[in-house]
């Protein structure tokens, strides 16, 4: 049985392009409901924490530093199969392989600069969603 949350950020380039109203817009659109949110900026140290995993892979620095380079949009989501789904919804990593309709393909740059985060577990969207919230900001 698959979970009923995940967790989310609006990256800088989607908050600097403006486009953190419309992106709510679609992931409301969808049938997810916000269980917590907050507007924020990582420090170098906890991008580097955040993606840790990817730290062997070489463009974990470039990760780093664009993740810390500006605000972003954190939040905890809720619907049924909300991992799978909101994988959907935001598309490929790539922009230019994402499917037509995803947030990715309408508003990343780049692989790299990817307007979107999407946990890609239930396991990673707990630790994810903790990483960014205590358990009083959260519905
Ligand atoms: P996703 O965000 O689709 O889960 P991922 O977990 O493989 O993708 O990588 C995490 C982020 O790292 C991704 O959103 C953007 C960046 N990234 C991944 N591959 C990259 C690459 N080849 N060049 C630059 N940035 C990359
Ligand atoms: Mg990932």
């Amino acid at each position: 049985m698959s979970g009923k949350r995940t967790f989310t950020m609006i990256k800088p380039d989607a908050v600097e392009s403006g486009n953190i109203g419309n992106i709510l817009q679609m992931i409301s659109n969808a049938g997810f409901s916000i269980k917590a949110m907050k507007f924020t900026q990582l420090s170098e140290e906890r991008a580097k924490a955040f993606y840790a995993v990817h730290a062997e892979r070489p463009f974990y620095g470039e990760l780093v530093d664009y993740m810390s380079s500006g605000p972003i949009v954190a939040a905890i989501l809720e619907k049924d199969n909300a991992v799978e789904d909101f994988r959907t919804l935001i598309g490929s990593t790539d922009p230019a392989e994402a499917a037509e309709g995803t947030i990715r393909k309408k508003y990343a740059e780049s692989k790299g600069r990817n307007a979107v985060h999407g946990s890609d577990s239930d396991e990673n969207a707990q630790i994810e969603g903790e990483f960014h919230f205590d358990a009083n900001e959260v519905i």
